[in-house]
């Protein structure tokens, strides 16, 4: 068969026909491992091409027999436009990834077949029925799919080759993935309920034979690469000798034992993107992630960031516990605490976590439009402030703290105290994030300043 990979993508940032121009965001774009990892599943008597709208138009005449897209749920209207679209000229579409696993029922109304949680296995599967006829709705890793297991998993390495036509508008297509999954259990997070709270690991020769075989530089995507600190320290003594340089995410713990800190950096880590979400204990308790400890957070990140390994802090507004001054008091603990870049996220329910059960059951989900929950929009009702305070609130702080002054502060900070790496990887994030900012002319507004001028004029007023 004819098989078309396709990444769908926001409409503010797809090429298309009639918009052919790539977006200069190429910090933002990496990877496309889920669609690399598909490609290397299939069996090669199959050919594969990959399309990430990110960076070209998709062909809806394309010869193919079958579309497989992938698809987080914020991308999940886009999928279904392109689904019928090619469904309408008679091929078949498939889908996996986040959104057709949290909400399968759903998916299969717009597609073909979807494959729940991991590939490897039921993709073959998916193929081999479609070749003969007899499409299932949902294919799912049976206990027969070994080598996995439910501390393990293996799978062979990606197929980068199949992105060198566009390479050169991502940050990297180096992207590696060690371990699958989380042990925590933060209300928000997709990543419990996807791999229903465990955390595998992939063979570490089989990580190492992968390394082997890409340049220096690339990306760890796991969730949390420090979860099993033994594990973990097995891969890091093993990748010395490699002399590689790397990123990946991975919890504000990792500050804690400082021997494990100067391996990591030996093993080439030089940057991590933490959540640290919020400042206030109240909120990290209610969303099930008072490990964070946020009284240690200073401490903790000079700790990190002192072993050569820069920060880029995920950080969260609308808990219910932020009232409208939450966002200066995040700017300023941003600048205080030597964070080197960050990502403002606004609270958002996704699909099959705690946190939309909770906000469904209270009627506080406001808008239906899975195009909305990308982070940047206020799809609930917030309790400390309005909707429209947590929307102005948000694009403010995301615009002060990508204010030039503040990234050239930051990158001589970061240059400094952690190191000329962090420091420039600190400094293109910045300027593609401000270039993202301008570019969707995102300006905001501090919802307290009314409200402290109002207090100042009269307490009366403020009270009201
Ligand atoms: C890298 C990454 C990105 C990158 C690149 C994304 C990409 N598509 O390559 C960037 C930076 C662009 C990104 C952006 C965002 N991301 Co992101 N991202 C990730 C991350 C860390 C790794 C993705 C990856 O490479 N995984 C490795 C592959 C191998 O795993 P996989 O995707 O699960 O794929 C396996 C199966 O699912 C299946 N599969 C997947 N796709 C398909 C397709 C077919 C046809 C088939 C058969 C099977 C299949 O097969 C694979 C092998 O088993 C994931 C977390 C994660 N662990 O996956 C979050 C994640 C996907 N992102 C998430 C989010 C929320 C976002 C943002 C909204 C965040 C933000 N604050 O801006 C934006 C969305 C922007 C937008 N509108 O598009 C959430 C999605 C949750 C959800 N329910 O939708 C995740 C799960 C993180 C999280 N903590 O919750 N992200
Ligand atoms: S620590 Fe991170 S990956 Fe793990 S459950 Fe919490 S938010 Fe998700």
């Amino acid at each position: 068969m004819r098989i078309l990979l396709i990444l769908p993508a926001a409409e503010n940032v797809r090429v298309t026909r009639d918009r052919p121009s790539v977006p200069r965001r190429a910090m933002l774009r990496f990877s496309v491992l889920p669609l690399t990892a598909v490609a290397a599943l299939t069996p090669r008597e199959h050919e594969v091409k990959i399309i990430d709208e990110n960076v070209e138009p998709i062909d809806f005449g394309a010869d193919c027999d079958l579309v497989g897209l992938t698809f987080m749920t914020a991308l999940a209207p886009r999928a279904y436009e392109i689904a019928l679209q090619f469904r309408a000229r008679g091929k078949i579409v498939v889908g996996g990834g986040y959104h057709p696993t949290l909400c399968p029922g759903e998916a299969i109304r717009h597609l073909d077949a979807v494959v729940a949680g991991d590939a490897e296995g039921p993709w073959q599967r998916l193929l081999a029925d479609a070749q003969a006829g007899r499409l299932q709705k949902v294919y799912r890793q049976a206990p027969t799919d070994a080598p996995s297991s439910e501390t393990s998993f293996s799978t062979p390495p990606p197929r980068r080759e199949l992105l060198q036509r566009t390479a050169r508008h991502y940050i990297t297509v180096n992207a590696v993935q060690t371990t699958r999954g989380c042990r925590h259990g933060c209300r928000y997070c997709s990543i419990t309920t996807f791999h229903q709270r465990t955390h595998r690991q992939r063979p570490v020769c089989e990580v190492l034979e992968e390394l082997k075989g890409i340049p220096r530089n690339f990306i760890f995507v796991d969730d949390n690469i420090a979860a099993d600190r033994a594990y973990a320290a097995s891969l890091f003594h093993a990748m010395i000798p490699l002399r590689k340089r790397w990123v990946s995410q991975c919890s504000i713990d990792v500050a804690d034992d400082p021997g494990f800190l100067r391996l990591m950096r030996d093993a080439g880590c030089r940057g991590l993107f933490i959540g640290i979400e919020t400042t206030d204990p109240d909120n990290l308790a209610a969303m099930g992630k008072a490990f964070n400890c946020s009284a240690s957070y200073r401490q903790r990140i000079s700790r990190i960031r002192g072993s050569g390994i820069g920060i880029v802090a995920g950080i969260i507004v609308g808990l219910d516990h932020d009232d409208p001054g939450v966002f200066q008091r995040t700017l300023r603990f941003l600048d205080q605490s030597g964070i080197d870049a960050a990502q403002v996220n606004i609270l958002t329910p996704l699909p099959g976590t705690p946190l939309f059960q909770d906000m469904w059951a209270a009627g506080r989900v406001t808008d239906h439009d899975w195009g909305h929950y990308d982070f940047r929009h206020v799809v609930f009702r917030p309790r400390g402030m309005s909707a429209e305070e947590l929307q102005a609130g948000a694009d403010w702080l995301y615009a002060q703290f990508y204010r030039l002054d503040r990234i050239i502060l930051r990158f001589a900070r970061t240059f400094l105290a952690v190191g000329p790496l962090p420091a420039l990887l600190g400094l293109r994030l910045g300027l593609t994030y401000r270039y993202d900012n301008r570019r969707e002319q995102i300006v905001g507004r501090n919802p307290a300043m009314r409200w402290t001028r109002r207090a100042a004029l009269s307490p009366a007023a403020a009270a009201a």
